[in-house]
């Protein structure tokens, strides 16, 4: 047991070593590819949960400072620029496996980020549901912030007992603070998991893009990232098919499934989404972020396809509880155009890339496609080099 003396400078030390850790600058790594920029630090981490979240501060309860509910992971963060600052609700996961969602706020978009005193307390509507993960945020034109998240359930039909049914589960606020449930999306598929709502109405409904899956894990006949739209978000119920707008293709980095990410942006050339794609490998699944375009006037459309991935993994983000995942659900742009990418890897940590308006349009619009077949790639490169030993003797 420790003396009061003792505990108090041991409490000390942990409070110093955080507000270092939340004021600890983050420069810009040595990445370079044009596109976007990449920071040295994640911006959330276990570390980042309050203290107050974790340890009893009694001395006559917990003499030995022990903390008494830990935090596993911070990671898979909706993002949303409110007040002056750039707020993330971020997927917290305790030692306990169980996620919950919390807002970290700061008023930087790189570094700084402190989460508030409480979680969110989302209105606990589902008896049966289990577990939460993965908020997207929309600041729709009706006035409402939505939040679109997993919500997981035992699968009460199947005696295995890891089986589980997903999904969509749906939240509105105005301020972060005070949370409305609204029921669960009601789709065709028996299951679904990264559902994003899109920020404006289309042709008078609330739109939505889906991802339809047979099993918690696998999609099985679910095609990829659908698009579909809803008349009534308070009993939202899809009253169109769930169109595939982004599909899974063999031998791509969407060979096993995709996701929509973070909300889609909008540019004077088209949404651009930012999603993630899977694909399997002999150490497990790879998950990647790329990215796609939709038609301004009809989102259900896809204008473009820019070939492979846009952010994997690098050197210690390819590390965690669950390795090799780059993963986004959140994006905040601003009205400079600049762009800032939320990021998580390995389900263990929060990353932020940076980039414009400019830079993402030039990469969606001017990348080329994946022309799908070996033989094809390497004429699209030798073209390049091509290209570039031509301008080199003109030069
Ligand atoms: O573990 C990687 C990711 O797996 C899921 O994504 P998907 O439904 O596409 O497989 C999600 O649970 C996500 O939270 C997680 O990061």
């Amino acid at each position: 047991m420790l003396t009061k003396e003792q505990f108090d400078a041991r409490l000390a030390k942990l409070v110093k070593a955080q507000e270092e850790l939340i004021a600890r600058p983050n420069p810009e790594s040595d990445f370079y590819n044009g596109v976007y920029t990449r920071y040295q630090n994640p911006v959330l981490t276990a570390a980042h949960a309050p203290i107050i979240w974790r340890y009893d501060l009694s001395y006559n309860d917990n003499p030995n400072l022990m903390e008494r509910l830990g935090v596993n992971a911070v990671m898979n963060s909706g993002a949303v620029y409110l007040n002056g600052k750039y707020c993330l609700v971020a997927r917290v996961e305790g030692a306990d496996r169980k996620s919950f969602f919390a807002v970290a706020e700061s008023d930087k978009p790189t570094e700084g980020f402190c989460f508030r005193d409480y979680p969110v307390i989302l209105p606990d509507t589902c008896p049966e549901e289990t577990n939460v993960y993965d908020m997207r945020l929309t600041q729709h034109e009706d006035g409402w912030i939505y939040g679109v998240f997993c919500s997981e359930s035992k699968d009460k039909e199947n005696p295995d007992l890891s089986a589980a049914t997903a999904q969509a589960g749906i939240v509105r606020t105005k301020d972060l603070v005070k949370w409305e449930r609204l029921p669960n999306l009601i789709s065709k598929s028996p299951q679904q998991r990264n559902v994003v709502l899109h920020p404006e109405f289309v042709n008078g409904m609330y739109a939505f893009y889906t991802r339809p899956q047979d099993d918690f894990i696998s999609t099985g006949s679910g095609g990829g990232v659908c698009f579909a739209l809803c008349k009534d978000i308070t009993n939202p119920v899809l009253c169109t098919d769930e169109v595939v707008i982004s599909p899974r293709v063999y031998h791509t980095i969407t060979e096993v499934k995709n996701g929509a990410g973070a909300v889609p942006i909008k540019t004077p050339k088209g949404w651009i989404h930012i999603a993630h794609g899977v694909r399997n490998t002999a150490a497990g699944l790879r998950y990647v972020i790329y990215v796609f375009a939709t038609d301004l006037n009809d989102p259900s459309k896809l204008i473009a396809s820019p070939s492979g991935l846009f952010i994997a993994p690098h050197g210690i983000e390819r590390v965690g509880d669950v390795s090799n995942v780059a993963f986004t659900n959140g994006a905040i742009v601003r009205e400079d155009g600049s762009v800032y990418i939320y990021y998580a890897s390995s389900d263990t940590r929060l990353h932020v890339a940076s980039t414009t308006i400019e830079q993402l349009m030039d990469y969606t619009f001017n990348t080329p496609s994946d022309p799908l077949r070996s033989a094809d790639c390497v004429k699209q490169r030798c073209e390049l080099i091509s290209k570039n030993l031509a301008g080199e003797r003109r030069a």
